[in-house]
Parts: C-alpha cells; sequence; structure tokens
C-alpha cells in the first residue's frame, strides 16, 4: 500500500477535464495533450486524488477571455476549426488582423498569427475552441477557490499557457489563462507574485503587467543564441535588463534571470532559491501564481536544460513554504513521460506526500510509457542515462553570482 493522506492544516484542489487529452495540434507538433492523459494516470496510479479536492473544470465564457483579450480575437477563437478558417478570414474585421506577408515566412499566418500549415507554432486544429475555453475554465476554476478561501493550493496542469498575448496566438499558447487569473486575484490580493520556471521566458504575462506595480512577474529561462545560426531560443526576449516599462509605475516589478543552455540542479537552485527568496521579501506578496513548464527538465525535446524532476519539485517546494495562498499551473513539458513525472511529484509535493520510486504498474493504465531503458526504467526519478540528450553546461558560476547579486 502506498499510504496516501490528507496534507495536514492545507487543503489542496486539483482542477481538471479529461477533454482536453483528445485534441491533436497536429502530428509532429511537439505539443502533445496525451501528456496530461498520462500526469493523470500517475496520480490516479499513486491515489494522490484521496489527498485533494479534484473538481471536474468547466468552460470559461467568452466575457472571462474578454477580461483580457481583444473581443474579435475572442470571437475568432470561439469559432474557428480548420473547416471555417478561410471563410472567417474572409471577415473583414477578422482580416484586419491578418499580418502582411514576408518574403521568406515558410508558413502561411492568418489573422491573430494562427494558420492552418502544418508547421505553425499555432495551428488551427480540430476541437481547438473547446480545448482553450476548457483549460482556461479549469485555471479560472482553479482561481475561484483560491479567491474564495475555499483551498490554500489550488493545482491545474492543462494551464500555464505564458506566451499568449492581447490579440495574438503566439509559441502554441492561444489564450493566457494566467493573466486572466492574476486579474482575478487581483479583485482579492493587494500584490501577486508570478514565478515562471518553463524553459521560454514568460513573455505575454510580463507584457500583460508590464505598467502594474502590484503584480510582480519572475521568469527562468533559456536566453542567447540558439546554435552556430545565431538564431535565439523563442521567444528572445527577457533579458536581465528587462525590468518592466521604464518611466511607468510598473518599472521594476518585472524580473528576468537568463540562463545559457546546459544548467545543473545545484546551479539552478542557487538561483532560484536566492532570486525567489529575495523577491518575496522585498515584494511581499499576498499571494503566488507559479508556471511549472516541464521543458526545463533535463532530455525535453524543445529544451535545453539538465535539470532533475527533484530539482524542479525543489521549486515547489520553495514556494510553498512561504504559506501564501498559491495557484500551480503547467506549461510547457516535450517529453511526455518526463513530464507526467515531474507534474505527478509536484502533486505530491503540494499535499505533503512522498511517492515511492517505483510506479506502481499495476495501477497505470499505459505502463509502458514509463518501463524499459529508454523510459526510465518504472520509476518515477530516473537518473539521466546515455539515451537522455545532454547539453553541455555553458553557465559559469561567476555569471550567475552575478545575477544574484544584481
Ligand atoms: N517554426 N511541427 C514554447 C513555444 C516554442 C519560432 C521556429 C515552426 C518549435 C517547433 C510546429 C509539425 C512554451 C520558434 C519554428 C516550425 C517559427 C518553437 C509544427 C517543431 C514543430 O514539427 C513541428 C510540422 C513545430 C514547432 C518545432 N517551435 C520549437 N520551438 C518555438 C515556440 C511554448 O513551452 O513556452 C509554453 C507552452 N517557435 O522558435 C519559429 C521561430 C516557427
Ligand atoms: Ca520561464
Ligand atoms: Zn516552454
Amino acid at each position: 500500500e502506498i499510504g496516501i493522506t490528507k496534507p495536514k492544516g492545507h487543503k489542496v484542489s486539483f482542477h481538471y477535464n479529461s477533454r482536453v487529452e483528445d485534441m491533436h495540434f497536429g502530428k509532429t507538433h511537439p505539443m502533445k495533450p496525451w501528456r496530461l492523459t498520462l500526469t493523470k494516470h500517475l496520480v490516479l496510479g499513486y491515489g494522490l486524488h484521496y489527498a485533494m479536492d479534484t473538481h471536474e473544470a468547466v468552460s470559461a465564457g467568452k466575457d472571462q477571455v474578454r477580461a483580457f483579450h481583444d473581443p474579435d480575437y475572442v470571437d475568432f477563437l470561439a469559432q474557428v476549426s480548420p473547416q471555417t478558417f478561410a471563410s472567417l478570414c474572409e471577415v473583414p474585421r477578422f482580416a484586419q488582423h491578418i499580418p502582411p506577408k514576408h518574403e521568406n515566412d515558410t508558413v502561411d499566418l492568418g489573422p491573430f498569427n494562427l494558420s492552418t500549415s502544418p508547421g505553425a507554432d499555432c495551428p488551427v486544429f480540430d476541437g481547438m475552441s473547446t480545448y482553450l475555453f476548457l483549460y482556461t475554465g479549469a485555471t479560472l476554476g482553479a482561481t475561484q477557490q483560491l479567491t474564495s478561501n475555499q483551498t490554500d493550493i489550488a493545482i491545474n496542469w492543462s494551464g500555464g499557457l505564458h506566451h499568449a498575448h492581447r490579440a495574438e496566438a503566439s509559441g502554441f499558447c492561444y489564450i493566457n489563462d494566467i493573466v486572466l487569473s492574476i486579474l482575478d486575484l487581483l479583485r482579492v490580493y493587494p500584490r501577486v507574485l508570478y514565478i515562471d520556471i518553463d524553459v521560454h521566458h514568460g513573455d505575454g504575462v510580463e507584457e500583460a503587467f508590464q505598467r502594474q506595480p502590484r503584480v510582480m512577474t519572475l521568469s527562468y529561462h533559456r536566453y542567447g543564441p540558439y546554435d552556430e545560426t545565431q538564431h535565439k531560443f523563442f521567444p528572445g526576449t527577457g533579458d536581465l535588463a528587462d525590468v518592466g516599462l521604464k518611466g511607468t509605475v510598473g518599472e521594476h516589478f518585472a524580473l528576468n534571470v537568463p540562463i545559457a543552455s546546459g544548467i545543473n540542479d545545484g546551479q539552478y537552485k542557487y538561483l532560484f532559491e536566492n532570486v525567489t527568496g529575495r523577491a518575496i521579501e522585498a515584494f511581499k506578496p499576498s499571494a503566488i501564481v507559479l508556471q511549472c513548464g516541464a521543458d526545463s527538465l533535463g532530455g525535453d525535446r524543445l529544451g535545453q536544460f539538465n535539470i532533475s524532476t527533484t530539482q524542479h519539485g525543489e521549486c515547489v517546494s520553495f514556494v510553498k513554504r512561504s504559506g501564501l495562498p498559491l495557484l500551480i499551473l503547467g506549461g510547457g513539458g516535450y517529453t511526455a513521460r518526463n513530464v507526467a513525472r515531474a507534474w505527478c511529484h509536484e502533486t505530491a509535493l503540494a499535499t505533503d506526500n512522498t511517492l515511492p520510486d517505483s510506479i506502481p504498474l499495476d495501477l497505470v493504465p499505459r505502463p509502458e510509457a514509463f518501463q524499459g531503458r529508454a523510459h526510465g526504467d518504472g520509476k518515477l526519478h530516473p537518473p539521466f542515462n546515455k539515451n537522455t540528450p545532454v547539453h553541455n553546461n555553458q553557465n559559469k558560476d561567476v555569471d550567475l553570482e552575478y545575477m544574484v547579486k544584481k
């Protein structure tokens, strides 16, 4: 028996709707909602649902999404499908959002940076509207539990889509559920701290609150040229010097920790705990939103860091120790079995449970996803092995010290 217990002294609520699992961004598109299925399998397999209140998420309404997004964009998202895309592009109020075509564009972009080309970051796919309004509804349901004092920690692994802008999809993100949540939190809490451990810069959230001193955004991310081609790692923003909009009251309420490829556990822990610790001390937030993108894990298909699920989880534990109302969200994560491992482990940390390292394979519907040498030998925390692509560590301790001192 695994012996899962309810946390003593605090409540955790879990927000999810299995309908998000059926979605396909496209055959080889890196974003796989299937990772959410695997996460659910591990959470239920270990019995963590006994330690939380579970809520079936309901779709967000268009009015709720308009609290941040452009009304034309919201209407477009609510109606779009591969079948309706072409005719919607002809509607004048949508057509005005079609970007001018650049000569070396590889994909045909429609309005709002959406596209039916298979190579697009933000494709239009079957069931897309349902998916978008559901992950957003899950985040808003989780937020509502916090603002009504019915929980202390609320979790939505299907949320955390930090790149979406007011009238533009970007980087696999269409609706910015994080911004919508923070706007709701601001009705109740004087100050909200947003922390983002996805390997990508949380640009959409930073931009939305760049003039807002009641929200501090703090992102840790891969930054700099990607490879010899000198292309920048997506989205290319989040320099150390970027601290919020200059000359507004929001200046100094954005923090960025740009990191080179290959960072290890010890270095990440040093950065995360020093910078986050000082941000909490100085800003004195009344609530925290933590985006837990799992593409910062070693072995991720798109990420370039070497951190373990243990260290990724340490970030969650560190933030939890603040004792503040906490919203935990997902985000990126492109090696599905590792995403599921990290988010299951973090669900356990939120509920004060310690899981045995052997996955209860008899209780998970797809044990083969976690078995065999290449899939982590049935362990929750398999060590990196020769199948894990490792990125050379380009981070010098002196550079990290410089950022912490700054
Ligand atoms: N091309 N298919 C992270 C968002 C990262 C921009 C370069 C598109 C991909 C990637 C799409 C099937 C989060 C860029 C990339 C190719 C312009 C990015 C479709 C592979 C595929 O095989 C693919 C044909 C696709 C997209 C790779 N895109 C890798 N990296 C980034 C966006 C989102 O984790 O932060 C939060 C959820 N985009 O680098 C290009 C510049 C589009
Ligand atoms: Ca980040
Ligand atoms: Zn990411």
